[in-house]
C-alpha cells in the first residue's frame, strides 16, 4: 500500500522532470500524467517479477487485433486499493480525482464486443494470478471520434496519443525486425501493466508499434527531396497508425493484412525469442510451455508464421513444425455469418510474404491428405480447403490447426456445431467447445457503480464478491426486504441523476431522471436493429398524439452507436432515431411523455456512465445473429432487466434470472427458420396499419433525411429487399413486451424484484469464470504468484 505521503511527492517529482512545473501552476493533464508514473513506479517491481516468474512456466498468450481498454487510472487505483488515499491527497491540494480521471483519453484500441472482451479478459487474467500475456497492436489512432451534426455522423481522427501516454513503457531493447518482400520494419513493443484487484502479480499487455529502420533518407534530404526523405518512414508507421472502424470481414484491404502479419510476427518471434532464453533450442518442449489463443481469426496468420521461422529459421522440419503448432494454438470464433468469415485474395498474400502462401500450401496440402485418407471425396474435401477459389479462408486454417475451436454462447457455439461449421464439427467433434462470454466485475460494477457496490457489501458483509461474483446469490434472501429494495432504487435513481447530468454537460440535452430509461448501446448494424427501436418509438409518438392520456410512463429512450463510416444503411439509422428525437421534442404534447436522445461518441467510459442509469437493457437482435453480447451482463450486473430477443447470452441470462424477470419477445430461430422462404414484409405492412404509418414515415416527407435518400434506403431495405433481418416480421410483438414492461413498472416493489433478481444471478457471467474456463478446458494454465517461486 502507498503512503499518502508517498503518493504527495511522486506527484510533485513527477511534475518538475517530465513537465518542469509547479503544483500550483500544473494543468490537469500534468497532473494525470504525474499521478500515473506515481503509481507506475510503486508496481515496476512486482511487474518485474511477476514476468520472470511467468517466464519460467507455463504461460499463455491472447492474440487480438483489438484491446477495447478505455481509462487506466481509476481502475488502476481501485484494483491497487489506494483510491481513497490517492482521492485524500489530492483533496488536500485542492484537486478533484474525478475531474483528473475524466481528463484521460479512453484507450479506444477495438470496435465493440470483441475488443472490450479482450480488456475484459486480460484484467480478469490479471486479478486470477494466470499467466496470460496479451499481445495487440498500438495504434496511433484508435476507433474514430463520432459527433453527431444536423442528425448525421461524422467522424473524426482519435489522437489519444496526444498527451502522451503514461500508462505503458517503450521497450527499445525487445525490438522486433518484420519483413514484407516490399520493406523491412521494427516492432517495438509497448508494455501496458495489467493490474489485477488486490493481487500482487502485474500482468503485462505488450502492444506493436510499427516503425521505420531509419528516420528518414540522409542522402535524400540533402538532395533537398524531403517528401523522399520520410516517405519509407510514413509507409512503415502507416501500419500501425489507425485500427479499422469495421465490425465484420470487409473484403481485402492491403494495410490491414499488412497490420495482421506485423503484429502477428512481431508476437511470434518474441514468443520464440524468449523460450529459447529460457529453454533452449530443443523444440520438442516449446508446446508443453506456451499456448496461444486466436480472438477470432484476425491474428490467424500467426500459424504460418510460426511455422516458417521454426522450419525456415530454426531447422525443425515441418512435420514436427506443423504438429507442435497443432498444440499451440486456440481459436476463437466470434461470428456466425459464413460470409463475415475472413478470406483473403492469395494474390495480395503473395505479393506481400510469398513464403507464408507456400507454406499455406503446405499445411493445406496436409489437410487433404488426413480427409482423402479418412475417405472424403473431392467435392466434400472442397469445403474444408484452407486455400480455394484464389483465397485463403483463415477460419478453415485455423480450425485445421487449432487445438480447440470455441464460440462464445451457448446458442453460439450449437449454430456453429450444427450449421456454419458442421463439416468441421463431424470431422473433429471434440475440438468444439463453449466458453460463454463474461465481463469484469471490477470495471463494470466496482468502479462504474460505487453506491451499488456498498450497498452488496453492506448486504454481505465484506467486498469478496468482488473476487468471486457468484456470492451475489448470498443476497437473494433479501428478495422480499421492502428496505433494501428501496434502496436498490434509491442507488439507481441516484445513477440516473448522474446520468442525467453527465449528458447535460456531454450533449447540451435535458433529461428528466424521473423518467424511464430504456436503452440501447452498442454498435449500430442492421441486425442489432436499432431501426426496429426506432420504428416502435415513431409508432409510440403517433399513439401519444391520437391519445394524449395514453397510459405508459414517462420515458426517455436513450441510444449510443458508432456506425462504419461506408455502412451507408446504418448512418441513415442514425439520422432516423435523430429525426424521430426532433420530431417527438418538437411536439408539446407528446415531448411531455416521451424523449429521445442519442449520445455522441459512445465508448467504454461513456458506457460506464450510461449501465448504472439504466432501467431497462434493450438486447433486439435478429435471433441467430448475435454471437452472444456483452453489454447485456453490463446492464444485468447493474441491476438492469433485459428486454430482448431468445439470442446470444440473453438465453443464458434468462436462464440465471428468470423469464419473470426479463422480457423475452420475438421470433426465435427455429421460427424464422421456418418462415425464412416465404417471409414476406410486404404483407405485414399491408395488413398492420401501424406498421404502414411508420415505414411510411420514411418517405412521405413526414421525417426529413435532407434529400440524401437515406430514408428511402431503409424503407427499401423493409419492403423491397425483404427485411433480411425480419424487423416487421418482430414488430408487434416488441410492441406488447414494451406494453408489459410499461404495465410492470407501475408495481414499484415487483418492478425492484426484477432488478435485484438480475443483480443477485449475474455473478456467472464474470470473465473471472470464462478466464477460468479457459485455462481449464483449453489452456492448462494456473494461478501462481511470484512470492511463491524462486527468483
Ligand atoms: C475483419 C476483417 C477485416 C476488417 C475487420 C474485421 C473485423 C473486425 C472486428 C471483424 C469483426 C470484428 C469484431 C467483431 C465483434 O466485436 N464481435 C462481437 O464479439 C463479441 C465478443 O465475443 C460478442 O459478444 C458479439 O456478439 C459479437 O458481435
Amino acid at each position: 500500500m502507498m503512503e499518502k505521503q508517498k503518493i504527495k511527492e511522486g506527484i510533485e517529482r513527477y511534475l518538475k522532470v517530465k513537465h518542469g512545473v509547479k503544483l500550483k501552476d500544473a494543468h490537469d493533464y500534468q497532473i494525470f500524467n504525474a499521478l500515473s508514473l506515481t503509481v507506475l513506479e510503486d508496481i515496476i517491481d512486482n511487474w518485474n517479477n511477476t514476468t520472470e516468474t511467468y517466464n519460467k512456466g507455463r504461460r499463455a498468450y491472447y492474440l487480438s487485433a483489438e484491446f477495447l481498454m478505455g481509462r487506466a487510472l481509476g481502475n488502476n487505483l481501485m484494483n491497487l486499493g489506494i483510491y481513497d488515499e490517492v482521492k485524500e491527497v489530492l483533496q488536500e491540494l485542492n484537486i478533484d480525482l474525478n475531474k483528473i480521471e475524466e481528463i484521460e483519453e479512453d484507450a479506444g484500441l477495438g470496435n465493440g464486443g470483441l475488443g472490450r472482451l479482450a480488456a475484459c479478459f486480460v484484467e480478469s487474467a490479471a486479478t486470477l494470478n494466470m499467466p496470460l500475456v496479451g499481445y495487440g497492436i498500438r495504434y496511433s489512432n484508435g476507433l474514430f471520434k463520432q459527433n453527431i451534426e444536423n442528425g448525421f455522423q461524422t467522424e473524426c481522427e482519435d489522437t489519444w496519443l496526444k498527451y502522451g501516454e503514461a500508462w505503458s513503457i517503450r521497450k527499445e531493447d525487445e525490438i522486433q525486425i518484420i519483413e514484407y518482400s516490399d520493406m523491412t520494419v521494427k516492432a517495438v513493443p509497448y508494455d501496458v501493466p495489467i493490474i489485477g484487484y488486490k493481487t500482487k502479480n502485474i500482468n503485462t499487455l505488450r502492444l506493436w508499434q510499427c516503425e521505420a529502420l531509419r528516420e528518414f533518407d540522409f542522402n535524400l534530404f540533402n538532395n533537398q527531396q524531403y517528401i523522399e526523405a520520410v516517405s519509407a518512414r510514413n509507409k512503415a508507421e502507416d501500419i500501425s497508425r489507425v485500427l479499422y472502424p469495421n465490425d465484420t470481414a470487409e473484403a481485402g484491404k492491403i494495410l490491414r493484412l499488412r497490420q495482421q502479419y506485423f503484429f502477428s510476427s512481431a508476437s511470434m518471434k518474441d514468443i520464440i525469442s524468449k523460450y529459447k532464453a529460457n529453454f533452449g533450442n530443443d523444440f520438442s518442449q516449446f508446446a508443453k510451455y506456451n499456448v496461444a489463443q486466436l480472438n477470432d481469426t484476425h491474428p490467424t496468420i500467426s500459424i504460418l508464421e510460426f511455422i516458417r521461422i521454426l522450419v525456415d529459421e530454426e531447422k525443425v522440419s515441418f512435420d514436427n513444425a506443423l504438429s507442435i503448432a497443432k498444440e499451440f494454438f486456440g481459436y476463437t470464433n466470434h461470428t456466425i455469418l459464413a460470409e463475415a468469415l475472413e478470406k483473403w485474395d492469395i494474390r495480395l498474400i503473395e505479393r506481400l510474404f510469398p513464403r507464408i502462401l507456400q507454406i499455406a500450401y503446405q499445411v493445406d496440402y496436409e489437410l487433404m491428405k488426413e480427409l482423402r485418407q479418412k475417405g472424403y471425396d473431392e467435392g466434400a474435401i472442397w469445403n474444408f480447403k484452407i486455400i480455394a477459389n484464389n483465397v485463403m479462408r483463415m477460419a478453415n486454417l485455423a480450425i485445421f490447426v487449432g487445438r480447440a475451436v470455441n464460440g462464445v454462447a451457448e446458442l453460439h457455439t450449437e449454430i456453429l456445431k450444427k450449421i456454419e461449421l458442421n463439416n468441421w464439427y463431424k470431422l473433429y467433434p471434440n475440438k468444439f467447445q463453449n466458453k460463454t462470454n463474461g465481463i469484469t466485475p471490477r470495471r463494470w460494477l466496482r468502479l462504474c457503480n460505487s453506491e451499488l457496490s456498498k450497498f452488496i457489501t453492506d448486504l454481505l458483509g465484506n467486498e469478496d464478491w468482488v473476487k468471486n461474483l457468484e456470492l451475489l446469490k448470498g443476497l437473494k434472501k433479501y428478495k422480499d426486504d421492502d428496505e433494501v429494495l428501496k434502496n436498490l432504487m434509491k442507488i439507481k435513481h441516484e445513477k440516473k441523476v448522474q446520468l442525467a447530468s453527465y449528458i447535460k454537460q456531454e450533449e447540451g440535452i435535458e433529461i428528466d431522471p424521473d423518467s424511464f430509461f430504456d436503452i440501447q448501446i452498442k454498435r449500430l448494424h442492421e441486425y442489432k436493429r436499432q431501426l426496429l427501436n426506432a420504428l416502435y418509438i415513431l409508432d409510440l409518438y403517433y399513439r401519444i398524439k391520437e391519445n394524449p392520456n395514453l397510459d405508459i410512463p414517462k420515458t426517455t429512450f436513450i441510444f449510443g452507436a458508432k456506425a462504419f463510416p461506408g455502412y451507408k444503411r446504418a448512418k441513415g439509422i442514425v439520422k432516423f432515431i435523430n429525426e424521430i428525437a426532433r420530431l417527438v421534442d418538437s411536439d408539446e404534447v407528446v415531448s411531455k411523455k416521451i424523449k429521445v436522445v442519442f449520445v455522441h461518441n459512445y465508448r467504454v467510459s461513456y458506457a460506464q456512465k450510461l449501465f448504472p442509469g439504466s432501467d431497462l437493457s434493450k438486447q433486439i437482435s435478429t435471433a441467430g445473429k448475435e454471437a452472444s453480447g456483452t453489454g447485456n451482463m453490463k446492464f444485468m450486473l447493474n441491476a438492469t432487466p433485459t428486454f430482448g430477443t431468445y439470442d446470444g447470452a440473453n438465453i443464458e441470462i434468462v436462464k440465471a434470472s428468470g423469464e419473470e424477470n426479463n422480457y423475452i419477445f420475438g421470433l426465435r430461430v427455429e421460427d424464422i427458420e421456418k418462415i425464412k422462404h416465404s417471409y414476406n414484409p410486404k404483407w405485414y405492412y399491408r395488413e398492420n396499419p401501424s406498421i404502414k404509418r411508420v415505414v411510411d414515415a420514411l418517405i412521405n416527407g413526414t421525417l426529413n433525411d435532407g434529400g440524401c435518400g437515406y430514408f428511402e434506403d431503409l424503407y427499401n431495405a423493409l419492403l423491397e429487399e425483404r427485411d433480411q433481418y425480419y424487423v416487421l416480421a418482430d414488430f408487434e410483438l416488441f410492441k406488447k413486451e414494451e406494453e408489459k414492461v410499461f404495465k410492470d413498472y407501475k408495481d414499484k416493489k415487483k418492478w425492484a424484484q426484477k432488478c435485484f433478481a438480475n443483480l443477485c444471478n449475474a455473478g456467472i457471467f464474470s470473465s473471472d469464470r470464462t478466464i477460468k474456463q479457459y485455462a481449464d478446458e483449453i489452456w492448462d494454465i494456473k494461478p501462481i504468484t511470484f512470492k511463491d517461486a524462486s527468483i
